[in-house]
């Protein structure tokens, strides 16, 4: 069985209008990082990273997924079972493109996580400061959003998939944030193939023995053909 492992990051929603992290304008050109995704940022500002997350997921129920996402789950069709699907995107495109059993390793902006007790549910489209918990009343509601210093979700699962593929490809990521950015180095020592899709040569380009650039909505559909 040749499993394929497929990282993705902001690129690949960039041309469904959801704004990317690093390019010119992009979201923490507005904002610092430690302000609005971190514990401490929200400790500090909790009405500032509540209504930081409610925009963008006003504007995630408003995109729409593209060739991209549709591709990758062509992909997924044509070979059952074999695509393990990692992004790092907080949007929920991939399954709105078709895509199935998407592993959310920095969360997601449709959910809301109780810092109390850990209970999961669906957000509302606006969380106020003190949401409270529909599970255990505690006014302690979050975006369910992996920040800096959180330890990424279903990491286990998706080491073990990096370990075992036989190709691994990274679409739409600038390779900044670690441990996603250090993914090829694992599938590499595998003797995984591993080749980047993106608009520009990513921090960890090097580590890639095939690069392919462009706009996602080109290139991706290409290389699933
Ligand atoms: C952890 C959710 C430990 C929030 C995000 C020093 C060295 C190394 C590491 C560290 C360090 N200091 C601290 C760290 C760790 C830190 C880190 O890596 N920091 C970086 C900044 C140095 N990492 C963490 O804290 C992680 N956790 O390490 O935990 C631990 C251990 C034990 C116990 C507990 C904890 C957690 C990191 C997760 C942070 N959350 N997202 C939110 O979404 O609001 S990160 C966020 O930025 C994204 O999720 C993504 O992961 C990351 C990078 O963004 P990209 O997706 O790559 O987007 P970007 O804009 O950067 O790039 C877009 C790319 O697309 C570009 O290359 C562009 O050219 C391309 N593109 C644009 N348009 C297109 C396109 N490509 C194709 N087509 C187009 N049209």
């Amino acid at each position: 069985m040749d499993k394929i492992v497929v990282l993705t990051g902001a690129g690949i929603s960039a041309e469904s209008g959801l704004g990317t992290f690093r390019d010119a304008g992009g979201l923490w050109e507005r904002h610092r990082i430690e302000d609005v995704a971190s514990p401490e940022g929200f400790a500090r500002d909790p009405a500032l990273v509540q209504g930081f997350y409610n925009a963008r997921r006003a504007a995630a129920a408003q995109a729409q997924p593209n060739a991209a996402h549709h591709a990758l789950a062509k992909l997924q069709d044509a070979h059952p079972g074999e695509v393990v699907l990692v992004t790092q995107n907080v949007d929920a495109l991939h399954e709105a493109g078709g895509a199935t059993s998407v592993l959310h390793m920095h969360g997601e902006l449709a959910q809301a996580l109780c810092a109390a007790c850990g209970h999961r549910w669906t957000a509302p489209a606006d969380m106020r400061v003190g949401e409270p918990c529909p599970a255990c009343a505690a006014p302690a509601g979050r975006p369910d959003i992996v920040w800096f210093g959180e330890m990424p979700y279903h990491m286990d699962e998706i080491l073990a998939h990096l370990e075992t593929c036989s190709y691994f490809a990274a679409i739409g990521t600038s390779g900044n944030v670690y441990p996603a950015a250090g993914f090829v180095q694992i599938a590499d020592a595998a003797g995984a193939h591993c080749v980047e899709l993106n608009l520009e040569a990513s921090s960890v380009r090097s580590d890639f023995a095939e690069a392919r650039e462009g706009r996602a909505t080109e290139i991706v559909p290409v290389w699933v053909e």
